[in-house]
């Protein structure tokens, strides 16, 4: 089933930096959706809980080049 997660980005400037996250995150198996917000580093991740581990999520955001708080 879908549940949401939130999780707290660290290191993002500026809305490149909102996208390049997004799309790491959705390009992981599983995850439906990320929206993140610039201002507080809070990202919303749509996924399938089965599927998708913290450790995957965190390791997405640091593909992107940020941390996970
Ligand atoms: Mo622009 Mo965001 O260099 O890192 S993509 S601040």
């Amino acid at each position: 089933a879908l549940e949401e997660k939130e999780i707290k980005v660290v290191g993002m400037h500026c809305p490149s930096c909102v996208n390049a996250v997004q799309l790491s995150l959705t390009d992981v198996d599983g995850i439906e959706d990320a929206k993140a917000d610039l201002d507080s580093g809070i990202t919303t991740i749509t996924l399938d809980a089965d599927k998708v581990s913290d450790e995957e999520i965190k390791e997405a955001v640091e593909e992107a080049g940020f941390n996970v708080e």
